[in-house]
């Protein structure tokens, strides 16, 4: 019988991949391990709690309503990530501005971390699966002062790290610092993130697209094309035409296509010209992780790493997933 590695110790075990990492990041990602623990534990009872289910009866930056459980997973993020004292400041799907944290204690933090809290959140309250987002920065501002917008706005190039953490039929969390992509399932009988998906590789090719089809008439007209032609005919060779798969939760739509190979798209279309979907929050940390596992992840016209923040709350197009679909579906453009 093989030895069951736990995040923690797999965690540590990385730390000496960073000559000069003096373990703070480690103690960071542990920390979100934890607060992912208790946000899993809430959406476990979802159904049963009436202080955990349903709106919140506000909305966010982006006028969209804010459910009770996006706004429980925001304040556990962040409190977690005030006190561990490796964080300096964050932004949040969740909250208008930035948030730079203001004791001596948290000012001496070396990160910064931009997350979603809880992706998917119209399948709260339907008992879908749902997800934490996060991206790691290393501030960019001077140790010990308050952190700035700019440490905020970092191309994705510059992310220590990023992961997810899937609240799916189990609790998963999938993380890279830039060597490789690991999975962890949460054994709920031990409380441990354990290693099931050692070295993750997302298939150059894959069977499935998922993609709001709804839009696809106020989009550019190459997806229409890329869906029509690609992915609803029968390709040479094979006996039926690619799945349709959405689930409208990008955490989870991604998940499934990074372990089945696939692609995910949401366009820019007439009513969200710049797409719905947050560079900093949702597609530069996937778009780490994609690559890291060989895939690929663009706007349409551009690689999502490399493009400079402007706003927070910037929305881009995506193109995300397996490397033949993305590089067939931009060819379509
Ligand atoms: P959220 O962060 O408010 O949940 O919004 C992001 C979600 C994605 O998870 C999902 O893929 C997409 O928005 C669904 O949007 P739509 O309902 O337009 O298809
Ligand atoms: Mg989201």
């Amino acid at each position: 019988m093989s030895k069951v590695v736990t995040l923690h110790e797999f965690i540590m075990n990385r730390q000496a991949d960073f000559p000069y990492a003096s373990g703070e990041l480690s103690r960071l990602l542990n920390d979100i391990a934890i607060a992912s623990k208790i946000v899993s534990k809430d959406v476990r009872r979802a159904g049963l709690l009436e202080n955990i289910l349903g709106a919140q009866g506000s909305t966010n930056v982006q006028g969209e309503e804010q459910q009770k459980l996006d706004v429980i997973a925001d304040n556990q993020f962040i409190n977690m990530f005030k006190v561990g004292g490796e964080v300096c400041g964050i932004a949040s799907e969740e909250n208008d501005d930035f948030m730079p944290f203001e004791s001596d204690f948290s000012r001496q933090g070396k990160y910064v971390v931009l997350f979603d809290p809880l992706d998917g959140s119209s399948n709260i309250d339907v008992n879908v699966s749902i997800g934490t987002i996060f991206s790691i920065y290393r501030r960019v501002s001077d140790l010990g002062t308050k952190a700035t917008l700019d440490d905020m706005l970092q191309a994705g190039t510059e992310q220590v790290a990023a992961g997810y953490v899937l609240y799916g039929s189990s609790t998963m969390m999938v993380y890279t610092t830039g060597k490789g992509v690991n999975g962890f399932t949460l054994d709920p009988y031990i409380g441990e993130f354990c290693l099931s998906h050692p070295d993750m590789k997302m298939p150059e090719m894959g069977r499935i697209y998922a993609m709001n089809e709804g839009n696809v008439n106020i989009c550019d007209a190459g997806i229409k094309e890329y869906i029509g032609t690609k992915c609803q005919q029968i390709p040479e060779g094979a006996k039926r035409p690619y799945s349709g798969r959405y689930i409208g939760s990008l955490v989870a739509d991604f998940h499934r296509n990074l372990i089945k190979g696939g692609i995910y798209i949401y366009p820019a279309t007439t009513v969200d010209p710049e797409g719905k979907l947050r560079l900093l929050y949702e597609c530069n940390p996937l778009a780490f992780i994609a690559e890291q596992a060989g895939g690929i992840a663009s706007t349409g016209k551009e690689r999502i790493l490399n493009i400079k923040p402007e706003r927070l709350h910037q929305r881009v197009p995506l193109f995300i997933g397996s490397k033949q679909m993305v590089e067939q579906a931009l060819a379509c453009l």
